[in-house]
């Protein structure tokens, strides 16, 4: 099952709940900001300890003191026009994460809309790749529900759009 849910993303109690990280795996702004701050700073230690992650592949870590059991941070692209591979690399973020379900048994798994905020990608095009990414896949991996968590309304109606449409 997918669902759309307008929460954040820290407070969701659900197996994994994915990051959009930088490259650095060390912490930045908005959801990356707002899980560290939530996980606490045994977080960063293990993030530290991995050493980074290149843009469209993810790496996963327990998820301390979030309702999560694990947090699995991907890095999404920065939107540079479109023609930089943006398009592919988003729709491997998802297929990545979805990839690490199967070890850890994570039947159920959030997302926040990578890339969309800070990294500037168009916010539909970004939803479409989402969904068609998730959807081609997340049963193959024994997922059973995936929430794509919207931090406002705005996001939440891209997504519906895109799933009724
Ligand atoms: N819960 C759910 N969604 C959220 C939350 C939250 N707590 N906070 C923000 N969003 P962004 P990016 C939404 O900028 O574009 C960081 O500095 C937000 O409204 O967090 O992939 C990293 O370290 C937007 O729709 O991620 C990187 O440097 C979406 O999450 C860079 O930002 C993603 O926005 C990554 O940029």
């Amino acid at each position: 099952m997918i669902r759309i849910e307008t929460a954040d993303i820290t407070q969701l109690k659900v197996d994994a709940i994915v990051n959009a990280a930088n490259s650095t795996l060390l912490g930045g702004g908005g959801v990356d900001g707002a899980i560290h701050r939530a996980a606490g700073p045994q977080l960063l230690d293990e993030c530290r300890a991995i050493g980074g992650c290149p843009t469209g592949e993810a790496r996963i870590t327990q998820g301390y003191h979030l309702p999560a059991g694990y947090v699995i941070h991907t890095v999404g692209p920065i939107w540079q026009g479109g023609e930089r591979g943006e398009a592919q690399l988003l729709a491997s973020c998802y297929r990545e994460c979805l990839k690490l379900c199967p070890a850890k048994a994570i039947k159920r798994i959030a997302f926040p809309a990578i890339s969309c905020g800070i990294y500037g990608y168009p916010k539909a095009a970004a939803v479409a790749i989402a969904v068609a990414t998730v959807a081609s896949l997340y049963q193959r991996v024994g997922v059973e529900e995936v929430i794509f968590c919207c931090f406002d309304e705005t996001m939440a109606d891209l997504y519906r759009t895109e799933i009724s449409g």
